[in-house]
């Protein structure tokens, strides 16, 4: 499991994304044959370190602030080139001092052999807005997460809940064993959490921090199955995030400073949270209205919806063309939930003034 031999033999086939403000690009190719996908993301800068003040100096609370390195912006700036400069303006273009520990250039993922559903996720599409109902939810969406759950979908879930991968990187683990239980090894679930990095997180940078906490149950495939039942068990796993992640991190990033959210529809159903620096934009449009559903919102939204909970709630969010739900019928769906709502269809456009 060598990613940068694998990288080697990666024979480029096309562009599937590429995005100058997030500085992401997404390649589709072949590593032996078999599809890969290569995500390469330009990582942010490092503009200096924190560090506690000496213990010696008498305060309780230790106090953290900002120092530069040799990295730090500025700092590393090893070269520039002027490309022009007039009035009060100047501008060029730099190298900075780069470093595989300090100041890396950029994070590299690969997906390895991925399938039809990794490719479509990540190939640039066309985006819409569907209201999902109940209604819809049950004919088109149920279906779908069963034979999402079927597939090999959650292997990577599992593989960190039950077999200890990524296991050194853990942050922090609650074991799901039952406190009350005469039995220690009586398991549940309900008590189970680890919280971890998130691919998607560079792991050097405070200001993009980005990590995954995955709940041991496995009754709640996502959103739709919040009941007002789980209202005390999500306040209490806000409560754990909140606490935990900030003394993780030597408070250098505080509990107000969490975004905490799932995302609907999720990729992977089995019930997870998002933990996210508040300054961090967002990834592949991760944090967009409506994808994007806030753990204290949940909370608070569970007080108004009766014992079922999401399960009767139309949810508005945006999908891309290319999943499979828009092909499983969200399509006509959406076309007559717009004739319902009285909105004109679009008019055939005349390019030609004759
Ligand atoms: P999601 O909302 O189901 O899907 O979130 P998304 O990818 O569309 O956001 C799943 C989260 O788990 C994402 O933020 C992924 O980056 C993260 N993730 C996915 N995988 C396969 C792994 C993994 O193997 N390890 C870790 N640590 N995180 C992962």
């Amino acid at each position: 499991k060598n990613l940068h031999a694998l990288i080697q033999r990666f024979k480029f086939k096309r562009v599937l994304d590429s995005n100058p403000q997030t500085k992401v690009l997404s390649l589709l190719g072949l590593i032996d044959n078999k599809d890969a996908i290569i995500t390469v993301e330009k990582t942010h800068f490092i503009f200096g370190q924190t560090k506690k003040t000496d213990p010696e100096s008498g305060r309780n609370t230790p106090i953290f602030y900002q120092c530069e390195d040799e990295y730090s912006c500025i700092n590393g700036i090893e070269d520039i080139r002027q490309i022009s400069a007039h009035d009060i303006y100047y501008w060029g273009l730099s190298v900075l001092r780069q470093n595989l520990t300090n100041n890396p250039t950029a994070k590299i993922n690969l997906i390895w052999p991925a399938n039809f559903i990794h490719i479509k996720k990540y190939d640039q599409q066309n985006l819409h807005l569907v209201k999902e109902t109940p209604d819809m939810y049950q004919r088109i969406v149920k279906p779908y997460i069963d034979e999402m759950i079927q597939g090999n979908n959650l292997a990577w879930v599992n593989k960190i809940l039950y077999e200890d991968a990524e296991s050194d990187r853990i942050i922090y683990k609650d074991f799901p064993q039952d406190k009350d239980a005469s039995d220690p090894t009586a398991l549940k679930k309900e008590n189970g959490l680890i919280i971890l990095p998130d691919t998607n997180w560079d792991g050097i940078n405070l200001d993009s921090l980005y990590l995954v906490a995955l709940t041991y149950r496995d009754d709640i495939k996502s959103l739709r199955d919040l009941k007002q039942c789980d209202q005390a068990w999500l306040i209490e796993l806000n409560r754990k995030i909140k606490s935990v992640i900030p003394a993780c991190y030597n408070y250098a990033i505080h509990a107000d400073e969490l975004r905490i959210f799932v995302h609907y529809q999720p990729s992977y159903y089995h019930f997870h949270l998002h933990i996210v620096h508040v300054r961090q934009p967002g990834i592949n449009s991760g944090m967009a209205l409506g994808k994007a559903v806030l753990l204290d919102d949940i909370i608070e939204t569970l007080n108004y919806m009766g014992p079922e909970g999401f399960m009767r709630k139309t949810i508005t969010y945006s999908i891309g063309e290319r999943h499979d739900l828009w092909r499983r019928g969200f399509d006509k769906e959406v076309e007559l939930q717009l004739e319902r709502d009285g909105i004109p269809k679009v008019p055939n456009i005349v390019n030609e003034f004759d």
